[in-house]
């Protein structure tokens, strides 16, 4: 049997990616599926959506948020809110699962106080992909962004801090957690398209967890 459901045997390491990004490699394996609980149980509330960018396009992943702040995107622009456009009500809280995950994952990239206040949940099936851009809608810039991979593989695109820098590829994998901080905080980003690779706890399907100080 060789599925990485059960390759829990090998340790964490850790990887620079250079300019304050630090990949924590399979740091969130072992909690994965509390972490796949805790999707499902803010999912509940806040059913996952593909959102319309200010310009029109309906986006390719479909999002959820957890949180005191909730990222949006319409017509009207991008930015957080405090409600769910959907239903109104104020976002579901962080689970506990969550919070801990980001805090502990941020303390280990040397982030001792990070308290998130900002929980995106991105699910990609295949054919989902993002384009590169910049996280800009949080008004610190010191503050470092967590983001966790489950399930299905993906290639990360590392830009510069313009839109015109070749990007590095960075495959990220089931349990991989990145801690973006430093200099790497604004710098561009985004994923190549999903491809249809089967993972034992999600099928075709990637999440993508971003922890955010967003005020
Ligand atoms: C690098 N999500 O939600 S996570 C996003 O895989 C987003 O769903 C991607 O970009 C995804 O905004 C990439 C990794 C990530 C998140 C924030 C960053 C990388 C970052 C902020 C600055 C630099
Ligand atoms: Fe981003």
């Amino acid at each position: 049997m060789t599925s990485d459901l059960f390759d829990e045997s090998e340790a964490p390491w850790v990887e620079s990616l250079g300019d304050g990004a630090v990949v924590l490699r399979r740091f969130a394996r072992a909690m994965a599926p509390d972490l796949l609980n805790a999707i499902n149980q803010v999912t509940g509330q806040a059913p996952l959506r593909q959102m319309k960018t200010p310009g029109g396009h309906t986006m390719s992943a479909a999002m959820a948020c957890c949180g005191t702040w909730g990222w949006v995107t319409d017509r009207q622009g991008y930015r957080y809110q405090q409600t769910d456009p959907l239903t109104d009500k104020p976002w579901p809280p962080m689970p506990d699962a969550l919070s801990n995950l980001a805090r502990q994952a941020a303390a280990q990239a040397g982030y001792l106080n990070f308290q998130p206040d900002a929980g995106l949940i991105n699910q990609y099936l295949p054919g989902a992909k993002m384009g590169l851009h910049q996280d800009k809608d949080e008004t610190d810039f010191t503050q470092p962004i967590v983001s966790v991979s489950l399930g299905a593989p993906i290639v990360f695109q590392f830009g510069g801090n313009r839109r015109s820098d070749r990007p590095q590829k960075v495959p990220l994998e089931h349990g991989d957690v990145v801690v973006w901080g430093g200099t790497s905080r604004l710098r561009y980003h985004g994923v190549l398209t999903l491809k249809s690779v089967e993972h034992p706890l999600t099928g075709a399907c990637r999440y993508n967890l971003t922890f955010r100080r967003a005020m």
